[in-house]
């Protein structure tokens, strides 16, 4: 074993140990991206220079750009399509600030159809270990999943109640029901967003429905454990000029929270495929 090889991003290896995701070299032009992360699930490019122009031009580049506007218009504080993470220390907001976030995909409960997320560190200061952003391959995760993980996600449905109103306008107001399952045309994959544990301030809640609560917790936290296990996990540390983009139908990504004296502005936006692309390498889920 070569001691000098950096346990993550490498490039032109994959970034799990399953084989998801791909650092590509810094002379990768823009327009490769795409292709990238089609191919790989994930892929990081470094030292890129966007403002927040170009970086809205570089998101429409990659498919129809997620903007919350009409019906929509008051979803995510207000924003339109570009959010900005930038780490608030307002209390108030989970999503946008500092602690950590429970893997998750994009969209599960405003029910908006994310393929791509693409996220640029505008700005990183102060940053060793913390605030990076986790991505779990969960198709290889589901593939290896023990059966009794599995079940109460075959049973369809999970329950959720939104908190964060500022962020999720537009969904009820009191527990309900989402699919366990997703297929938008291009992956079967599973549509998650896994707990927030007890000390942190919660966007979200789920329960199992039909368990006790303990039950329901007990079930998550064995789940949320096969996730993250180092096989199928990718961590990313930022760096300032980082873009990670990452396919939101064949992954789960989370957050780990920022430590108190960090600066972490990240922009973020999302994409939907109108057309069926084909992802060569995604399996479909086995259900
Ligand atoms: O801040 C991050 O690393 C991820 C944020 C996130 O999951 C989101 O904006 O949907
Ligand atoms: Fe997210």
């Amino acid at each position: 074993m070569n001691s000098s090889v950096h346990p993550h991003a490498v490039r032109g290896r994959p970034l799990t140990a399953s084989g998801l995701g791909i650092e590509l070299p810094d002379d990768t032009p823009l327009t490769a991206v795409r292709q990238a992360v089609l191919d790989h699930g994930v892929s990081l490019l470094r030292n890129v220079h966007f403002d927040d122009h170009s970086f809205r031009r570089f998101v429409e580049s990659l498919g129809d750009k997620i903007s919350y506007t009409d019906d929509n218009a008051q979803v995510g504080y207000g924003f339109a399509d570009i959010l900005k993470l930038d780490g608030t220390h307002d209390q108030e907001k989970v999503i946008t600030g500092r602690g950590s976030l429970p893997l998750h995909t994009d969209g599960i409960l405003l029910g908006t159809q994310v393929d791509l997320i693409i996220l640029y560190a505008a700005e990183v200061r102060d940053i060793d270990e913390d605030g990076a952003t986790v991505v779990c391959d969960q198709l290889a995760a589901w593939q290896d999943m023990p059966e009794p993980l599995r079940q109460p996600l075959l049973d369809g449905k999970l329950e959720y109640l939104a908190f964060e109103r500022g962020y999720f306008t537009s969904v009820p107001e009191g527990w309900y029901p989402i699919s366990t399952f997703r297929d938008y045309g291009r992956v079967r994959s599973l549509n998650l967003a896994l707990p927030f544990d007890g000390q942190a301030k919660a966007s979200w809640d789920v329960r199992v429905p039909g368990l006790t609560s303990e039950a329901s917790a007990a079930w998550f936290a064995a789940l949320e454990q096969h996730l993250t296990t180092d096989a199928y996990l990718y961590s990313h540390r930022w760096r300032t000029g980082d873009l990670l983009i990452i396919d939101n139908q064949r992954t789960l990504h989370g957050r780990r929270g920022l430590q108190p004296q960090t600066c972490r502005k990240l922009l973020r936006g999302q994409v939907t495929f109108e057309a069926i692309t084909s992802a060569p390498g995604a399996t479909l889920a086995s259900v």
